[in-house]
């Protein structure tokens, strides 16, 4: 089973997220353990302060180390003795995650996400206690929270047990890299537009072909980077 846990300053984000859909599921089946911890409970000033003025001035605030360290030391152990797993930080200036690095971190026994708000953590706080920064795109956000959560989505359904339709892994490893062709579902006729006439013939052969096609076609003119063959372009994702 994959434990993660989570440092936050607002755990109730999590609430509905962890309960509902694959993710709840799958906590609900013991494949997956997820622990949310308020970063206040580390806090010693009574009134719970996690942030303070940046050095050298600026505006906005930064997470002051001692709280975060603390709490990373207790939900993780030390950097240098007894992890099961890598401490991971949701930062814009991480390595984007992509599928190769989603289904890494399913195999991992251990995850500790931290969660930084502001305008982010005390450098220290990476330097002693972080392991590695993931982004989950160029764009600005206000918090880890929602990485997190994406991150958290994405290898729970890799882990092994979890989808109740084990085909659709399947299925998606096979189209692995590459943009997935347009789906269809009844009716056959909706509108005055039709199913295409392929998906409808019974010839399991040419609807393969088809779809091939159709995600090659999607993928070179939307994402021909994905497409690239050199070298760290094209990736693997083994589930
Ligand atoms: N933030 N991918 C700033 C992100 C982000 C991203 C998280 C905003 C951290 C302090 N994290 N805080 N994009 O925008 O991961």
């Amino acid at each position: 089973m994959l434990r993660i846990d989570v440092i936050t300053i607002f755990p109730g984000l999590f609430e509905a997220f962890l309960g509902e859909s694959m993710v709840g599921i799958a906590r609900r089946e013991s494949l997956l353990d997820v622990g949310v911890h308020d970063l206040r409970d580390w806090t010693s000033d009574r009134h719970h302060v996690v942030d303070d003025a940046p050095y050298g001035g600026g505006p906005g605030m930064v997470m002051k180390p001692e709280p975060l360290v603390e709490a990373i030391e207790a939900v993780a152990g030390e950097r240098s003795s007894g992890r099961k797993g890598p401490v991971i930080l949701l930062s814009p200036q991480g390595a984007r995650l992509d599928q190769e690095k989603v289904a890494e971190l399913a195999r991992e026994e251990h995850l500790v996400l931290v969660c930084g708000r502001y305008e982010g953590v005390d450098q220290r706080v990476i330097d002693l206690a972080v392991d590695e920064e993931v982004s989950i795109g160029d764009y600005v956000l206000s918090g880890g929270e929602v990485p997190a959560m994406a991150l958290i989505e994405g290898v729970s359904r890799l882990l092994p047990g979890v989808l109740g339709n084990p085909e659709s892994l399947t299925t998606e490893s096979f189209q692995a890299g590459m943009l997935e062709g347009p789906q269809y579902t009844r009716p056959a006729v909706f509108r005055g537009l039709e199913v295409p006439q392929v998906l409808r013939s019974g010839d399991h052969g040419a609807v393969e072909r088809w779809r091939a096609e159709r995600a090659r076609d999607l993928t070179r003119r939307r994402r021909p980077d994905l497409l690239e063959p050199s070298g760290e372009q094209m990736k693997e994702y083994t589930p």
